[in-house]
């Protein structure tokens, strides 16, 4: 397929601070994506670098997850159930664990706390983390990516069609904030293309084959130091490898729930 004609609307927004118009139009599809250069200082950056070398880091589940992608904290994903939902004896044992680690890790400032502040503050209420079964889904993984990921979608609501989470989310948003960035490759790809049914026919490990974005609208995003950046995970997404330095960030998602107050969770 060759693209004709562009969304205008899907761009980059580069601003100094996240405000709840851009929230909203990542939500509604209005926007392409909305990075935050200089949203952690270079200094918190190298602190938070430095604490992460003492945390238990473990790589995505192999046999789903084929490159190697090292994260610290439990990432849903990873603890699928075979019938659905969550394998909540794992998950449970992994969300209680990373948190306490987190909190001894006693990182100054917490690059997830102020993540959720300044995006709270930016939406207007605090953001609170999604509940299974009543009990708060972690948030906040600690991701390094090196040898780039797949065309992918991410949209939990398709993922969990059993509703895993109390709130009923509208709108999902994935949000990064890298700690420690390569001096070339490594670029975030985004597609204005959501999945269809019939991309099951591309399907390769957790994602899908390059053709189903082949000549769709696109971004492509080099990481840079404590830059954050904010888009919309429906839309088809992958990362370049980085031949040389690490590729480190904080991520999360973001719901946008019927009541309106966002919920977070990784
Ligand atoms: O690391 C990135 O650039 C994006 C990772 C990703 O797939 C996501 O945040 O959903």
């Amino acid at each position: 397929m060759t693209t004709t004609a562009l969304d205008l609307l899907f761009t980059l927004v580069e601003a100094r601070a996240f405000i709840d118009r851009d929230i909203a139009a990542l939500a509604a599809g209005t926007a392409g994506a909305v990075r935050i250069p200089g949203f952690l200082a270079a200094a918190d950056c190298a602190c938070a670098v430095e604490a992460i070398e003492n945390l238990p880091v473990v790589t995505y589940a192999p046999e789903r997850v084929t490159v190697k992608i090292s994260r610290f904290g439990p990432a849903l994903n990873d603890y699928r159930a075979p019938k659905g939902g969550v394998d909540a004896d794992r998950y449970w044992q992994a969300t209680d664990e990373s948190r306490a680690i987190w909190t001894r890790s006693g990182l100054r400032p917490d690059p997830l706390a102020v993540s959720l502040e300044c995006l709270g503050r930016a939406w207007g209420a605090a953001i609170s983390p999604a509940t299974i079964g009543g009990r708060a889904a972690f948030g906040g993984t600690l991701r390094e990516i090196n040898e780039g990921a797949l065309v992918h979608f991410d949209e939990v609501e398709r993922e969990h069609p059993k509703a895993l989470f109390d709130q009923a989310i509208t709108a999902q948003l994935a949000f990064n904030v890298w700690i420690t960035v390569p001096s070339s490759g490594g670029k975030t790809r985004l597609w204005r293309r959501r999945w269809h049914p019939t991309d099951e026919a591309h399907r390769e490990a957790y994602g899908y084959r390059r053709d189903v974005v082949d000549g769709h609208q696109e971004l492509r995003l080099p990481p840079r130091l404590g830059e954050a950046l904010l888009f919309n995970p429906a839309n088809f997404h992958a990362v370049e490898p980085n031949p040389g330095d690490r590729r480190v960030a904080f991520a999360f998602f973001l719901g946008l729930p019927s009541t309106g107050h966002l919920a977070y969770w990784s």
